[in-house]
């Protein structure tokens, strides 16, 4: 039997999971489910990982990345390192309704999304802030954070004139690993099928902390982060997205389910050819399947499992489920 409509959605996200669910219980499209969902998200902050005011790059700025893919007509519309605008989803659909293009980048897709009539403003808010400001002094505010390089004692913070305080105290040793924080990781990434069948995914995230400005991860890059062909269904992504981007896997995914793999089977392919090369990545992968059956797999959570909400009509409500990890 036909399962749709239904939704998925990355980690513990439940309200934008309601939100879609609304839409799609309405009779809306997938394409605004995901849209709709998402944006709950990026207002809300989830986790502090989605939308504004989180993980602010080596500057101290906060840059979204986001993508919404339409699986009727394999239209893309997607944002990288998008600056001063909140609503990355939105700009992302407006990229895809209104362009022949698929992403736009940092300050361009800025002054796209104000010709869209989008608001322009600061995404800093005093957590990022104090986030960026303890980062900064425990590194010598170095802009080689990321290359291994011995700090420069004669560098000093970015341009960034919200926080940089020549008179803070700095410590002289640079940190050269980042923390692997499954809490720097929680990219909302959703798939839905509406009630025509229409399938649709979509990303939304403000990457990874401390990153060098001009950072994007896997969540805008159609076929990573997402994925969607009404022909076969939908897989999403969220983890590493330094790493994971360059298997594609919500792509591997969909093409796995295309030469007829289940869900589970296709999310263990992806996840798998991901681990062969770098067996300490973190990451998971949703697939749903044209049908509405779905599944996911993850790696390097440790003892975590990782959770995902779905909501169909098989049940009153929405379901967290939880998968362990390899
Ligand atoms: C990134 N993938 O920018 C994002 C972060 C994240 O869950 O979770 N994804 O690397």
């Amino acid at each position: 039997a036909l399962n749709k409509p239904i939704v998925i959605t990355t980690w513990n996200f439940v309200n934008s999971t309601i939100s879609a669910w609304e839409v799609l219980k309405g009779g809306g499209t997938a394409l605004d489910a995901i849209e709709h969902g998402a944006s709950v998200c990026e207002d809300q902050q989830c986790d502090g990982t989605v939308g504004y005011g989180g993980s602010p790059d080596e500057d101290g700025e906060t840059t979204l990345d986001a993508l919404i893919m339409d699986g009727r007509t394999m239209n893309v519309g997607a944002v990288g390192a998008l600056r001063r605008i909140k609503n990355a989803i939105a700009v992302a659909r407006h990229v895809l309704e209104n362009t022949k293009h698929s992403i736009l980048v940092g300050s361009q897709a800025t002054q796209f999304a104000v010709q869209m009539g989008f608001n322009e403003q600061s995404l800093t808010t005093p957590e990022s802030k104090k986030l960026w400001t303890t980062w900064a002094n425990e590194n010598n505010c170095q802009p080689n954070f990321w290359m291994n390089v011995e700090p420069d004692p004669n560098k000093y913070c970015g341009p960034y004139h919200h926080v940089y305080d020549k008179t803070v105290k700095r410590k002289s040793k640079l940190q050269h690993n980042m923390k692997v924080d499954r809490y720097n990781h929680d990219t909302i990434g959703m798939v839905a099928i509406d009630k025509n069948g229409d399938i649709a995914a979509g990303t939304s995230t403000n990457g990874a902390k401390y990153k060098i400005p001009g950072r994007i991860g896997d969540s805008p890059i159609p076929g990573s982060g997402a994925y969607a062909d009404n022909e076969v269904g939908a897989a999403t992504a969220t983890g590493d997205g330094d790493i994971m981007l360059r298997f594609l896997p919500s792509f591997l995914a969909v093409e796995e389910m295309r030469r007829g793999a289940t869900p589970l089977n296709a999310v263990e392919t992806a996840i798998k050819r991901i681990a062969k090369h770098y067996s300490n990545f973190m990451g998971a992968v949703i697939a749903v399947n044209k049908n509405g059956n779905y599944s996911a797999a993850c790696h390097g959570l440790g003892d975590l499992p990782f959770p995902f909400v779905v909501y169909d009509s098989s049940n009153k409500e929405y379901q967290i489920h939880k998968v362990k990890c390899s």
